[in-house]
């Protein structure tokens, strides 16, 4: 069967590289991308590839893969399926109004979607955009593979939601897939796209032009963090590919040449044996790429920082999130700030070259005081880099539940939005009073920085500036104390827009 697999972008998380840092390609059909490759899609192919399947894959950071290409392709070429992967709320109506062209371009072909936010929501989804045939809940490997056997009787395929006679129908779902190891590799070469490790923000900031790609190594995670999707996604359960299977993967990057590769991983550090495995094998292959990961700071696998730098591991990123026990509490965040700042010490006095804290502020209950010791916690670390953004809300977390039944959020009208908790939640500072307190934290934090620690502070800087401008460095720095500008803006529950407010009101009660 011919299946075309689309991966559809949020605009605010790529960006094209700029001409003046491009290599040395030849190939004009080929772009440079400031972004994370698309994953979901990549593991995907090689699956229906083995089972006799012709894939052609789309992701849509590249100019020629835009939905008019790819609707004009549907068109030419005719394949039997289209799948489109949804990652997240805010690529939703790029989601529908690529659904709309395909089906515009070639109404008979079958159009199938799946990702977290199909996932999450696949019979709203279904209710709302008439141009989708059907969702695909959870993971892809089997699922999409039993759905292209079964085109003629879907009724037949476990995890499928799909449209018979008038309605939505729900399949019985399908269970976790339980080994992660029969998977062939994600295939890194059909698209015609370089992928830049870079952070994606408004200014280009490029980390290296090493080959870059990411690698998932676990999935799901076994906490309950109030604002997060993963325990209902991966139904609190945390499955992992063995260490020989993960090497095997990153022998093959190795081989292809790839120098940086990023652990896509909710919770990698959770099995401390697993990661001295994957180290050691790192080490004993001579592999040369560089990584980075991302977990969170419970001291369980803290004592496997000295392997992992030994493995080349460079990059590190903590779930922070405050630098108050209260807030920490709040967001169920089961850590404490001794936790914190022992594994933030622990990862630079190993030597680990970028130590990363994720923030985030305006949650439930926060005050300006308690923002403000966010900023002083992080300044006492000693993190090379932060971010501090503002706690949002998405369906599906346990925030969400919680503002269905506090009346601020409903669920009937609001499920494909998400708000920022300072929009909608009278207990949240309000959003004048999050800027104003951000900026000033971020004054106070930057003149510590400096103060304190100079050398690392000019040794980041000039990591920067490899690849970046003066003028571009000095932008970055500086765009903390502007608004950023999105391309999409959250919504404003229909309750609220009802009321006519912009604001929630400010009292300690739910919106009446
Ligand atoms: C890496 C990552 C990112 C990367 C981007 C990745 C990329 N390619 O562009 C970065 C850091 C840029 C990012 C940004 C954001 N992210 Co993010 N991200 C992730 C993370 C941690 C891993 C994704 C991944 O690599 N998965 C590995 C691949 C193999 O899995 P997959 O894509 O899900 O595909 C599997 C299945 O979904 C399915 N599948 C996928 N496509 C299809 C299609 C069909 C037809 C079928 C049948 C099946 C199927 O099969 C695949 C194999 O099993 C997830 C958490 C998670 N575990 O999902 C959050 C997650 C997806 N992100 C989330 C969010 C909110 C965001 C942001 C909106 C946050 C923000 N700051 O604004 C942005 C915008 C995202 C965007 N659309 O670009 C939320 C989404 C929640 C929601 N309801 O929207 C998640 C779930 C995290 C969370 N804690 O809740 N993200
Ligand atoms: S935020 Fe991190 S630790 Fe919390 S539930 Fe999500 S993946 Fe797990």
């Amino acid at each position: 069967m011919h299946v075309f697999m689309a991966y559809v972008r949020d605009q605010n998380f790529y960006r094209l590289l700029p001409r003046k840092l491009h290599g040395s390609s030849s190939d004009p059909e080929r772009c440079q991308v400031m972004a994370f490759p698309p994953l979901g899609i990549q593991t995907l192919a090689p699956v229906l590839h083995q089972q006799g399947h012709r894939v052609r894959l789309f992701d849509t950071c590249h100019p020629q893969m835009q939905a008019e290409h790819i609707a004009q392709a549907a068109a030419t070429e005719q394949p039997e399926v289209i799948a489109l992967s949804c990652l997240s709320t805010t690529t939703y109506p790029a989601v529908k109004d690529l659904a709309r062209r395909l089906k515009l371009a070639a109404p008979n072909i079958p159009l199938i979607v799946g990702g977290p936010f199909a996932t999450m929501n696949s019979d709203r989804i279904l209710k709302d955009c008439p141009d989708l045939d059907c969702v695909g809940v959870g993971e892809g490997e089997e699922l999409l593979p039993d759905y292209l056997r079964h085109l003629d009787d879907p009724g037949s395929v476990a995890g499928l939601v799909w449209r018979h006679a008038g309605g939505v129908v729900r399949n019985p779902s399908r269970p976790l897939i339980r080994d992660l190891n029969q998977f062939p590799y994600p295939d890194r070469t059909s698209l015609p796209i370089d992928y830049i490790e870079s952070l994606p923000l408004d200014v280009p900031a490029v980390l290296s032009l090493n080959k870059f790609c990411t690698v998932q190594t676990s999935r799901g995670c076994p906490y309950a963090c109030i604002y997060c999707d993963i325990p209902a996604l991966s139904q609190g359960k945390w499955r992992y590919r063995s260490a020989e299977h993960v090497l095997g993967e990153m022998q093959e990057l190795n081989d292809m040449g790839y120098g940086s590769i990023y652990l896509t991983d909710d919770h990698f550090l959770l099995n401390r044996k697993r990661i001295s495995e994957v180290c050691h094998g790192i080490i004993e292959r001579r592999l040369k790429f560089h990584w980075g990961c991302e977990g969170r700071v419970d001291a369980v696998a803290v004592d496997q920082l000295p392997i992992m730098k030994k493995a080349n591991c460079n990059f590190l990123a903590f779930g922070v999130e405050a630098g108050t026990q209260k807030v920490l509490d709040r967001l169920h965040k089961n850590q404490t700030l001794k936790q914190v700042e022992d594994a933030v010490s622990e990862a630079k006095r190993r030597g680990i070259e970028r130590v990363h804290g994720f923030f985030v502020i305006s949650s439930p209950g926060e005050t300006k005081k308690e923002v403000m010791a966010s900023f002083r916690f992080a300044a006492r670390l000693k993190l090379d880099t932060f971010g501090f953004n503002r706690l949002c809300v998405y369906r599906g977390t346990p925030l969400w539940r919680e503002y269905v039944d506090r009346g601020i959020i409903d669920d009937e009208r609001d499920w494909d939005k998400w708000f920022k908790c300072s929009d909608i939640d009278p207990t949240a500072l309000s959003s004048a009073a999050v800027n104003q307190v951000r900026m000033q934290g971020y004054a106070w934090l930057f003149a510590r920085r400096i103060l304190r620690r100079p050398f690392r502070t000019y040794k980041l800087l000039r990591t920067f500036g490899r690849h970046m401008k003066t003028f571009d460095i000095l932008k970055l720095l500086y765009s903390p104390f502007r608004r950023r500008t999105l391309s999409r803006k959250p919504d404003l529950p229909a309750r609220m827009m009802e009321l006519g407010l912009k604001e929630p009101p400010l009292v300690t009660a739910a919106i009446p």
